[in-house]
């Protein structure tokens, strides 16, 4: 599919709002979301991000905030990046992480490391005036690279390569579609299109 063939018009009318100040990640989810045809609009909203060790707290906290402030049913998606050589670090404190030390700061840490697997976990949160936050859990298992590679996505992307691709690729070198077969965040989001497709 075309990334201007994703539309709200040619859904059946379900949509879904996703709370995320982060457009790649809107971007992603709204070409798999697509797949169950439910349209995704992206709220804008700066939900609360609390301090916290399972990264499914900080999505339900900062989905039951987000609900709060806009009284919308919505989705809201936390992810963390976890290296096994570094005890899981930064796993929850990633978004800081990357604010601070970037990829090249990881690739720094991890530069006389030779065991490099990792994985990223992504938590999908639905909150809605009905029930109380549901969650939906993606992870993908992969290595940290040597260097940086690629220029598509965001984030880790550029030093992330996810094991089960034959193309031996980060996901910086892969466009949304391909991303889109692996993902962690497309993992949790199919666990959700399925849940509300059959509850909604
Ligand atoms: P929100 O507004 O939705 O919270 P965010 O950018 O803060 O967006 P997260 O807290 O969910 O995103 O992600 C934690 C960090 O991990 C953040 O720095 C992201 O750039 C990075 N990250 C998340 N998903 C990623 C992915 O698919 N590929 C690469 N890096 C990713």
């Amino acid at each position: 599919m075309k990334e201007h063939n994703v539309s709200a018009y040619s859904l059946e009318g379900k949509v879904v709002f996703f709370a995320t100040r982060n457009f790649h990640k809107f971007n992603e989810a709204r070409h798999v979301l697509a797949e169950f045809k439910i349209a995704t609009a992206m709220l804008s909203v700066e939900a609360i991000e609390i301090q916290n060790d399972s990264i499914e707290n900080i999505a339900k906290a900062s989905a039951t905030d987000a609900f709060k402030k806009t009284g919308l049913p919505l989705i809201v998606e936390d992810d963390g990046l976890f290296i096994e050589a570094l005890n899981g670090f930064p796993g929850p404190y990633s978004s800081y992480v990357y604010k601070t030390l970037g990829t090249k700061g990881i690739l720094k840490l991890m530069e006389k490391i030779e065991k490099r697997d990792a994985s990223f976990h992504s938590v999908v949160a639905f909150c809605s005036p009905k029930l109380n936050p549901k969650t939906f859990h993606g992870e993908i298992g992969g290595e940290i690279t040597t260097q940086e590679r690629g220029d598509h996505g965001f984030g880790f992307d550029p030093i992330f390569k996810p094991s089960n691709n034959s193309y031996c690729k980060t996901f910086a070198e892969m466009n949304t579609q391909r991303k889109n077969k692996f993902s962690h965040r497309a993992k949790a989001l199919r666990g959700f299109a399925k849940w509300y497709k059959s509850v909604w």
